[in-house]
């Protein structure tokens, strides 16, 4: 059942006990997506200059999200979140040390920017009014990180496609693996899982129909992991 925020007490151990996690997952989260676009900015030279202004943006987000533990008097749980990061985290490593621009972006870029556009737009009506006006800003620029790698993906479609497909079978299914464990948390701040899931996919699939693939593609490699 949907909720309002006037309804939600921010201030009960409960919510707080979630929020410790959720809020650790999402200053990880920054952290490691200021990681991956610095690296970015290594490997894709002729893009530096770009990459580095989205790395900084996250770096801003990181802080954007510290704020909002500190003013519920939450402390996040960091360790949690780094070991609920920990495949896409090591994938993204692996990738980036064999110099595959292709699947860091699709790791990143594609499915990263969509889990968050996904969660901050759940996340904005149900929100404390200090995270609401911080999330807000947050998710405008995720349009700006997911739009990046929409249009490099899609200026190398034809030459992308076979690495595209492989590391979207490989870490698709891990996204449903970390929505599931964050499912119950989600739930006791009022976002449903449900509409994560729903609004992840919309996002997903418009980001691989802009960069080229059909309707059939998208549909075959949405399908992956969906039972996990
Ligand atoms: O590009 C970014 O800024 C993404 C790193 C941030 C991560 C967002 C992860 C959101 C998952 C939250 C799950 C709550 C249900
Ligand atoms: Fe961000
Ligand atoms: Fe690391
Ligand atoms: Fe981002």
């Amino acid at each position: 059942m949907a909720q309002i925020a006037a309804s939600i007490d921010f201030q009960s151990e409960t919510y707080k006990d979630a929020y410790s996690r959720i809020n650790a997952i999402v200053i990880e989260g920054e952290q490691e997506a200021y990681e991956n676009y610095t690296k970015l900015a290594e490997l894709l030279p002729e893009s530096k200059d770009e990459l580095i202004r989205l790395s900084k943006m996250e770096m801003r987000h990181k802080k954007g999200f510290e704020a909002c533990g500190r003013n519920l008097q939450v402390t996040a749980d960091l360790e949690f979140a780094r070991n609920f990061f920990s495949r896409l985290h090591e994938n993204f490593k692996v990738a980036a040390e064999a110099g595959e621009i292709v699947t860091c972006l699709l790791i990143q870029s594609l499915i990263i920017e969509c889990f968050a556009i996904a969660a901050y737009n759940i996340y904005i009506p149900v929100a404390d009014d200090f995270a609401r006006k911080i999330t807000e800003g947050v998710v405008k620029d995720e349009y700006t990180h997911l739009n990046f790698g929409e249009v490099w993906l899609k200026e190398h479609f034809e030459e992308s496609k076979a690495e595209l497909e492989t590391a979207n079978r490989q870490n698709l299914p891990i996204v449903w693996q970390m929505l599931n464990q964050v499912a119950k948390d989600a739930g006791v701040l009022a976002m449903e899982k449900d509409a994560l899931v729903e609004d992840f996919m919309i996002a997903y699939g418009e980001a691989l129909s802009n960069i080229g693939f059909t309707t059939r593609d998208i549909m075959r490699m949405s399908a992956y992991g969906l039972t996990a």
